[in-house]
């Protein structure tokens, strides 16, 4: 309560009582299921290709849920583990190694956690390796009672890193069949990892012939498409099991899929073409927020500025658990949010952080800083670090804190309790 307490100070904000806050309770008692969608920027939904959307099944799911446009990825050299680790977690990952394979054997408060004393079955789902990204000790130090890991996957319909995301989402089905309720469901998406190369019979997409002159967008579109279509099917069975209706399911981008680093010339002007402008850092960072409450939410949108670490509070006050005096947490809800500084480590210097109207990253010297305007796409030329000084503070502080408060954490998980 004492470090949420100096949490909240550095961001200068009060938390609302539960009965002052925005949907407090309202999916109270259902099952939730989170989906980690691989290198998905929110940049594909609505997308369009020769009028043909990229991802259709998503695109229909926004009527029916809450979206959040405005959404950053803050996952640190960890990508997807970290992703995960902040969904469960709310706390920065470290800096300078994977949190998992670093700091994975922690004794973490967490979200399966609390879910546990509600009387929730926990588990997750990745068809890669246990051991890839030291999830074997990650899973334990997080609570999480199941983890179902490459084997029970099976091996055939490989994409990629292994079993595609048909393969993963049927699997799980499988179990969350079987589980008692409520549960809490973890899916982490694979088959669209990069270098997005994925087998003809699953490109649905008919792409122009410009797009065989890029290197990568093309191959980035198809994946992505085709982790809708999987996710569409799942959607379905969720549906047609009488699952989907008990539940809240939430769904998020774990990190960017396409960078500078990886473009021809013909990359850019095909991805200038379909956003209407260069594609920026900003571009590369934004991830989709979405959070479906069948019966609850009917197509909603919330420009607040959001990071991963605000999902697990954000949830937690739809569920009504107060977690105020049970979690530290360094996110904020986003339904009960207006003001919100998003703090970005690793693949921004130290101190950068996006907010609603620019994204900030200091200079090598941390004397000044450059910032990029979200909304003209262009470069803020002056005094940046000046204007923006109690933001760059302020995240500073607030990744000290989380630091400092993971190191403070028992090193609990022992051998023997490995799976
Ligand atoms: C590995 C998979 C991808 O198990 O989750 O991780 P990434 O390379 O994207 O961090």
């Amino acid at each position: 309560q004492e470090i949420n307490q100096k949490i909240d100070q550095i961001k200068g904000i009060t938390i609302k009582q539960p009965s002052d806050r925005n949907m407090f309770g309202v999916a109270k008692g259902r099952n939730v299921i989170v989906i980690q969608m691989e290198s998905f920027q929110n940049f594909l939904l609505n997308l369009k290709v020769d009028g043909q959307a990229v991802t259709p099944n998503l695109n229909k799911l926004l009527s029916q849920s809450l979206y959040f446009p405005h959404v950053y990825q803050q996952v640190g050299p960890g990508n997807t583990s970290d992703a995960e680790y902040m969904m469960n977690t709310s706390l920065f990952p470290q800096a300078y190694s994977a949190t998992s394979i670093s700091e994975g054997n922690r004794n973490y408060p967490s979200l399966p956690k609390v879910l546990k004393k509600q009387g929730y079955n926990t588990m997750t789902f990745h068809a890669d390796e246990l051991k890839f990204w030291n999830r074997d000790e990650l899973y334990p130090a997080l609570g999480f009672d199941h983890f179902y890991e490459k084997p029970v996957y099976g091996d055939k319909d490989n994409v990629g890193l292994g079993p595609s995301d048909d393969v993963l989402y049927s699997k799980g089905l499988d179990k969350l069949e079987k589980s008692s309720t409520p549960f809490y469901s973890m899916f982490i998406s694979m088959s669209s990892h990069h270098p997005y190369k994925i087998p003809d019979a699953k490109k649905g997409l008919k792409l122009p012939s410009q797009y065989n002159q890029g290197k990568i967008v093309g191959d980035y579109l198809e994946a992505q498409h085709y982790t809708d279509a999987a996710l569409g099917r799942f959607i379905q069975k969720l549906k047609d099991k009488g699952i989907w209706d008990h539940s809240i399911i939430l769904f998020y981008g774990d990190h960017f899929g396409l960078d500078q680093h990886m473009f021809n010339n013909q990359d850019r002007a095909l991805l200038k073409n379909l956003l209407g402008h260069s594609y920026t850092e900003a571009d590369r960072y934004n991830i989709p927020f979405i959070l479906s409450i069948p019966g609850v939410t009917h197509g909603e949108v919330n420009t607040v500025t959001g990071g991963q670490l605000d999902f697990l509070p954000t949830l937690t006050n739809l569920l009504g658990i107060n977690i105020e005096n049970q979690l530290v947490h360094f996110g904020q809800d986003l339904l009960n949010t207006t003001h919100n500084t998003i703090g970005m480590r690793y693949y921004m210097p130290q101190g950068s952080f996006i907010n609603s109207s620019i994204l900030f990253a200091p200079t090598r010297n941390f004397s000044d800083g450059t910032a990029l305007d979200l909304k003209t796409k262009r470069a803020v030329s002056h005094n940046a670090m000046q204007q923006y000084k109690s933001d760059y503070d302020q995240v500073i502080a607030l990744e000290k804190l989380s630091d400092a408060y993971v190191m403070s954490l028992p090193h609990e998980i022992k051998s023997s309790e490995k799976p």
